[in-house]
Formats: structure tokens, C-alpha cells, sequence
């Protein structure tokens, strides 16, 4: 856990370590990573011994990188938008109408993977893959930037991943 605040990222310190001062940041050894949905392929090769992912090179590994990587490459960057359109940096103005548009966006995005949650409780079905850990954390992001329009579809699903043991172990601090 770090601090926040614009001002915290800001350090030299942690440029050093996240040059562009965001998070999340991954060490294992010499490995340094700053890019969340690389560090998660990342530990499943080395050490997930087969876990949450199907068997790479079939047709259900091939919907599960999707929805892993539509999760953090589409559908978060609206909603990431909106951070940065909705706070002011010095010598900088918030921009409504970006924020407005960006909110559009991901709504849109949610309410296609809900239409694709449809009869089913995680992104492939039955079993529970890393695709919903990233998935999981850009429907937070939707909730808590867009709450008054977080399509119905997802809240099963949302409430779904939250009450997993793992996710209450990761977010209890
Ligand atoms: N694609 C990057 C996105 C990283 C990112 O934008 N992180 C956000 C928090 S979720 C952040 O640090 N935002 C603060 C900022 O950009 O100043 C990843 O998945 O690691």
C-alpha cells in the first residue's frame, strides 16, 4: 500500500520506481513491472502451476486473454479518463464535457460484458479465471466513477467476485 496523493507520486523516489508515478507497481527479485495486466500473466507462468487460466493455446484460453485484456485495455481507459479529466493538476482545468463522455463510454462497455454475463457466473462460464480479477477491478472503478448509471446486469457478478475470500483478503488493508 502507498500514498495516493498526487503529491506522494510526485516524489523523485517514486518516479524511480513508476517513472509516469501511477500504480500498481510489482517486484519479485530483479524484476521490476508497472503494467498490472502483464504483472498478473507474469506470476501465472511463474507461479500459478496451471491455476486460474485455461490451457494456453486452446480456443477458451484464447476468451479468456480477451476478457483479461479487454478488461484493462478497453474498458478501464474511459474510466481512467475520468480521473484525469476530473481533477485539477496546477495550470490545468477539469473538463465536464470529457468526464461526461467518458462516463458514456464506460457504461457502454458494462453493459456489454453484463449482455455477456448472461447465464453465466464468471466471464467463462462456470470457473473463476484471472480474466475476472482484472475485469473485476474495472467494474469497480465503473461503480465508484459511475454510480447513478452502473448497469443492473453486472451487479450479480460484482457481488459474485466480492464476496470471494481472496478478493475480501486482497482489499481488507
Ligand atoms: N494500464 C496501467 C494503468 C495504471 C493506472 O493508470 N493506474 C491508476 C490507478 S488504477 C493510477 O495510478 N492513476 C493515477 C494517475 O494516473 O495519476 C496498469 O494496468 O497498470
Amino acid at each position: 500500500m502507498i500514498d495516493f496523493s498526487i503529491e506522494w507520486r510526485a516524489r523523485p523516489e517514486w518516479r524511480e520506481i513508476s517513472p509516469l508515478g501511477k500504480v500498481p507497481v510489482l517486484f519479485d527479485g530483479d524484476t521490476k513491472m508497472y503494467e498490472s495486466g502483464a504483472m498478473m500473466d507474469y506470476v501465472l507462468a511463474k507461479y500459478g502451476n496451471g491455476a486460474l487460466q485455461p490451457e494456453p493455446g486452446s480456443s477458451d484460453h484464447a476468451e479468456y486473454l480477451h476478457w483479461h485484456w479487454f478488461a484493462e485495455a478497453t474498458f478501464s481507459r474511459p474510466l481512467g479518463e475520468i480521473v484525469n479529466h476530473g481533477r485539477e493538476f496546477p495550470g490545468e482545468k477539469r473538463i465536464d464535457a470529457v468526464v461526461a463522455e467518458m462516463a458514456n463510454r464506460g457504461v457502454l462497455a458494462g453493459q456489454m460484458v453484463a449482455d455477456h454475463l448472461q447465464g453465466r457466473a464468471y466471464l467463462l462460464g462456470d470457473t473463476f479465471t484471472a480474466a475476472d480479477i482484472s475485469m473485476g477491478y474495472t467494474i469497480m472503478l465503473l461503480e465508484n466513477f459511475v454510480p447513478d448509471k452502473f448497469p443492473e446486469g453486472l451487479r450479480a457478478y460484482w457481488d459474485r467476485l466480492q464476496a470471494r475470500p481472496a478478493y475480501q483478503k486482497a482489499t481488507s488493508g
